[in-house]
């Protein structure tokens, strides 16, 4: 396991530190979850979490499943992240988020959809399930539970075509409605997002975090209330990851401001994600998306 200090000699905001594991070092990671829900740590990344995951690039591309993308973000210049599944942020499209009722509906066909996507025998939730247990000392993780007979969505696919970023943002949205069914045993202190490369894209598409946290005070935004990504370049420390298919990232999301560059080259960027928090006893983690 190497820690890596992200150097921020002369910048604002708050310290970065990454780690990073292979997979062969899952099993002996006791506690990082929980340093990265308490802002000891700011992310990981897993190399080569679930390689497995490369050869599912050419199914999610495949026109066989082209009716379950939609965009929730259709209308944002540069911003159209297209999804299979619902996620519980707000989007260009449903500034408050789904609905409750949208996004039951969503989870009781989650598991047929992504058959259809994966096919019977990828079984991504149980590998997920896996892998964050190891990363959290061999706690049990699962998705959390919606209501007594489904649980949330425990995560969506998603393409970033060519010229497409995701803009600078935080994801502490627990003042969603939808999250009124999130279990009361769960933290909402922070939010941790999880993400797999299916695919990388052959330039950009770089995940980025700065070392300004939502919570902070005078954060730099445009007139259009947006963040102002000349600022963060500008001001603040910040660490680029670079990924490839299969590796996993777990980042602490709810507080660091963090934004996806605009992907370049002919292929999307594709990747498998959601969020996650931790129980506040500390006995397990539990995701959705
Ligand atoms: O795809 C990524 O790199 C991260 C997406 C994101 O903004 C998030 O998971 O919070």
């Amino acid at each position: 396991m190497q820690i890596k200090p992200v150097d921020t000699t002369g910048r604002e905001g708050h310290p970065l530190s990454m780690v990073e594991l292979d997979a062969a070092e899952l099993d002996a990671q006791p506690e990082l979850l929980i340093d990265i829900f308490e802002a000891r740590q700011t992310g990981v990344v897993v190399r080569g979490a679930l390689p497995e995951f490369a050869e599912a690039a050419a199914r999610i591309s495949d026109a066989a499943v082209a009716d379950l993308w939609a965009s929730p973000n259709q209308g944002m210049p540069g911003g159209d992240l297209k999804v299979i599944g619902e996620a519980a942020t707000p989007t260009f499209t449903k500034l408050r988020g789904p609905t409750a009722e949208q996004y039951g509906d969503a989870s009781r066909r989650h598991a047929a959809v992504m058959t259809k996507v994966f096919g019977a025998d990828l079984e991504p939730t149980a590998r997920i399930n896996h892998l964050f247990s190891a990363l959290n000392g061999g706690r049990p993780a699962a998705p959390a539970r919606f209501d007594a007979d489904i649980s949330w969505n425990p995560y969506t696919v998603r393409a970033l075509g060519p010229g497409q970023q995701i803009y600078a943002h935080h994801d502490l949205h627990y003042w969603l409605a939808v999250y009124d069914r999130l279990p009361e045993t769960l933290d909402r202190t922070s939010l941790l997002s999880w993400f797999l490369t299916v695919q990388a894209p052959e330039g950009g598409g770089a995940l980025t975090v700065y070392g300004l946290w939502g919570s902070d005070p005078d954060q730099p935004t445009l007139p259009s209330r947006f963040l102002d990504i000349e600022a963060l370049e500008a001001r603040f420390g910040k660490h680029a990851f670079d990924l490839r298919a299969g590796d996993l990232v777990v980042f602490d999301s709810g507080r660091h401001v963090h934004r996806v560059t605009p992907v370049t080259g002919d292929h999307p960027r594709l990747t498998l994600g959601g969020f996650m928090t931790l129980d506040t006893a500390r006995r397990g983690a539990a995701y959705w998306s």
